[in-house]
């Protein structure tokens, strides 16, 4: 490998940040298609109501309409969606397309396709729903109360089933009877929007003459959508393509097939045309599934001289009106990862999902493992008060040591490698800074908080034991092309993460050549590998980029033993030398044998095309390899988060006035991507903690339906003082050694934030176990503690 060529770990800007702020991006809404349709869908008002009509004769006679499609049609049409994650005991595995009973507002019964986006929308307005109404169910504990109304037909009652994970429940009594202390607590974390930049959408194409359907879709995993579309369509897999574009931003709201995709995909197979439906802002808020929504009891247990003896906690989900692919995922990797990066005597956690008249809930940034994190750290810190110790040192005093790992939990994880204290303390040390003068008014403080980061969601058999019917293994194919040029073909999808850059670097550093050689092409199922899980679970970098660097290797290999057969020598006596801005054609970028004799890059691989050479073997022509990586296990990345912040004791305000990140993703590709990745998923979680919150009214009816109700944060509610910092334990599991960060940032504000808040304000701490804490939640809290 040529010295010039080490591009990993260098802070290359990405890629696509030049193209889209140009505005040469390429959204579902900017593709360029011939006589396409446009479609809009007829969705149910009510939470929960029995379909009686869907008369849609004014519609169907109006001259700008192409089709109607209403529950009996789509019937005839669609297959439901399978579900790939279950509970036991869950009585439904799968989600209708022809839905006869309406079981949240938004619910699509139906659409309208029509020759413009308004002329569509005007129709859908124009079906007449008959909705018999049946009693909303809009929270867990309507849903859970004696005589609740039956959301599933048919089933025992509104749980969707349970599953426990941990310590058995003697050895968590066990160790409950050494206690000194347990502080117990009952949690919630509401439901919350992703809000990506770009709503969802679908341009489906089908042509009757040879029975294909194309379809681009804002997607953040093509290749289960395809999977998805052919169960719904009854259609074969040789004749779906999923295409995904530019893809604004998802955050886990675009990895599942929904209901009004798969018509929009129905509508085009029946009119044998090209139909497009862009989601509106508004359905974005209601139709959209959400993150979160969870209830928990958790109690941590202490012994002598502070050491935790129990974790536990049951965790009731609010999986909202159907269990979809993701449902309960998120709160049973709560369960998983409740432990975190500390020591206990026995950990155990149930999972219950609870149906609500209200949209799905499903995947978010951060899965499950930022409702893990703030449950356990606001526990520590309840802990700390109330003996009067150091937050910090009882937390430092229990974590796993680095000599101690790997390390199995108790709920089967297997921790790798990592430096949990060293990280904790590093966050710590950066945030102390001497308070400045603040009015009386004004209470200050801050907490620092700790937990590790599933990443490189895999292998395979993982995955299979916790009944996931998706692969974890993720395959790459690298090319040299016939001009020396080299094309990177992955099943993992760029939604602004900026992976087609980090691909590039890893391909580039394993060829030993300059990065503008290498294009990475992503998200066409026709050409990419296959990929289940694709751009999830901080796992595209680490098992795309740990394959890639293996193929790439491999490929270089084959290189100079082809060039040199063609210089006449050993391929160890071959050096490849490309200087750092060379053309494949330049002499500068060449195999040198030992007599002075050179062949370019470029020359290697035409001959290579041509079959020309002294080739490895036979049935290695085409100058490309293909890798599928499973690796043996799961790789833990892990992190520790400072914040500062003020409280004002009049108004509830919560300001964050610094803070400070420290993370260990092992090696890092690009440093500047992994402080963005870091950076907004802060962003993202110090929404959580301070203001998001997906709220319905008392008939279940969305009432944060766009940006007025529902805040994210804005540039003025980030601290300037954001400190980011990274230390490096490699991976053992992955080539290269990363780790991943992808959900990294999102996964500690929450924690740290509150925590702060209960360190600022002591007398409300006991109080302080629902986000977000908006100032009247704490103007509440304040009160009621007398402040105020
Ligand atoms: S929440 Mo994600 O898309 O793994």
């Amino acid at each position: 490998m040529s010295g010039a060529h080490h591009h990993i770990g260098r802070p290359v800007p990405p890629r696509h940040h030049d193209r889209l702020v140009r505005g040469h991006g390429r959204f579902l809404a900017d593709l360029r298609a011939t006589g396409v349709l446009y479609a809009a869908l007829v969705r149910s008002p009510l939470a929960h109501a029995r379909v009686v009509g869907f008369d849609a004769t004014a519609a169907r006679s109006d001259p700008r309409c192409a089709l109607v499609l209403g529950p009996d049609d789509l019937a005839k049409r669609t297959a439901p969606i399978p579900t790939v994650w279950r509970l036991p005991g869950q009585p439904e595995d799968h989600i209708p397309i022809a839905a006869h009973t309406a079981r949240y507002a938004g619910q699509p019964l139906g659409i309208v396709v029509a020759d413009t986006p308004t002329a569509a929308e005007d129709l859908a307005d124009a079906v007449r729903l008959d909705l018999d109404p049946l009693p909303p169910v809009p929270t867990v504990a309507d849903a859970l109360a004696e005589h609740a109304p039956l959301i599933v037909p048919g089933a025992a009652g509104n749980e969707a089933g349970s599953i426990r994970f941990g310590a058995p429940q003697e050895e968590i009594a066990a160790a409950l009877s050494r206690a000194e202390l347990v502080v117990e607590r009952e949690f919630t974390l509401p439901r919350v929007n992703h809000s990506p930049l770009e709503p969802r959408g679908v341009l489906a194409e089908y042509d009757p003459g040879t029975g294909l359907l194309t379809v681009h879709a804002s997607s953040q995993s093509p290749h289960s959508m395809r999977q998805d579309l052919c169960a719904v369509l009854g259609l074969r897999a040789d004749r779906v393509r999923v295409i995904a574009p530019d893809v604004g931003g998802s955050f886990g709201s675009k990895v599942l097939l929904y209901p009004d995709e798969a018509m929009v995909c129905a509508a085009a197979v029946d009119l044998g045309a090209a139909v497009r439906w862009v989601e509106s802002r508004t359905e974005n808020f209601t139709c959209a599934y959400q993150g979160r929504g969870q209830q928990t009891t958790a109690r941590l247990a202490i012994g002598p001289e502070g050491r935790f003896l129990v974790f536990d906690a049951h965790i009731l989900a609010d999986l909202g009106a159907y269990a979809t692919q993701a449902g309960s995922g998120p709160h049973q990797v709560t369960a998983l990862t409740l432990q975190g990066p500390y020591h206990v005597d026995a950990a155990a956690a149930t999972v219950t999902g609870v149906y609500t008249t209200r949209v799905p809930t499903g995947a978010y940034r951060g899965y499950g493992m930022q409702e893990a994190a703030f449950i356990r750290e606001r526990l520590i810190d309840e802990a700390a008060r109330e003996l009067g110790v150091s937050a910090l040192d009882l937390r430092l005093d229990n974590l796993i040591r680095p000599e101690e790992l790997p390390h199995t939990t108790h709920t089967g994880l297997t921790y790798d490698s990592g430096d949990y204290g060293a990280v904790l303390r590093r966050a710590a040390a950066l945030a102390e800074r001497p308070p400045p003068p603040d009015p009386p008014w004004v209470r200050r403080a801050g907490a620092v908080v700790a937990a590790v980061e599933i990443s490189a969601f895999a292998p395979s058999a993982l995955l299979e034991a916790f009944g996931i019917a998706w692969s974890g293994w993720e395959g790459v194919r690298l090319r040299i092309n016939h001009d020396g040029t080299v094309t990177v073909y992955s099943g993992v999808i760029a939604v602004g993460q900026g992976i087609e850059t980090s691909l590039a670097q890893i391909a580039a550093e394993g060829l030993g050549v300059p990065l503008d050689w290498v294009r990475v092409e992503l998200g066409d199922t026709d050409t990419a590998p296959h990929s289940d899980l694709s751009a999830q679970a901080s796992r595209a970098l680490t098992l795309a980029g740990g394959a890639l660097l293996i193929a790439a290797r491999r490929l270089a290999d084959r290189m100079r033993t082809l060039a040199a057969g063609f210089l006449g020598t050993d391929p160890d006596r071959v050096t490849q030398r490309i200087a750092p801005h060379a053309d494949p054609s330049s002499p500068d970028a060449a195999f040198h044998g030992a007599d002075g004799a050179r062949i370019t890059w470029r020359e290697v691989a035409h001959r290579g095309y041509r079959g020309w050479g002294n080739r490895k073997s036979a049935d290695r022509i085409v100058l490309e390899e293909a890798v599928d990586f499973d690796p043996p296990q799961l790789t833990f990345a892990h992190g520790a988060h400072a914040a500062e912040v003020t409280v004002d004791l009049g108004t509830g305000r919560v300001t964050v006035t610094g803070y400070w990140a420290v993370h260990d993703s092992g090696v890092l590709v690009n440093p500047l991507i992994a402080h963005g990745q870091i950076a907004g998923g802060i962003a993202q979680g110090l929404g959580q903690a301070l203001t998001e919150e997906a709220r319905a009214d008392a008939e279940g009816v969305p009432v944060t339906r766009s940006f007025r109700e529902y805040a994210i944060p804005a540039a003025q509610d980030i601290p300037e003082d954001l400190v980011i910092e990274h230390t490096c334990t490699p991976s053992t599991a992955i080539p290269g050694g990363f780790k991943g960060l992808g959900e990294g940032g999102t996964i500690l504000p929450p924690a740290a934030v509150t925590c702060a808040v209960a360190a600022a304000v002591p007398e409300i701490a006991h109080a302080l176990t629902s986000l977000p804490l908006t100032p009247s939640r704490v103007r509440a809290a304040l009160r009621a503690a007398g402040i105020t």
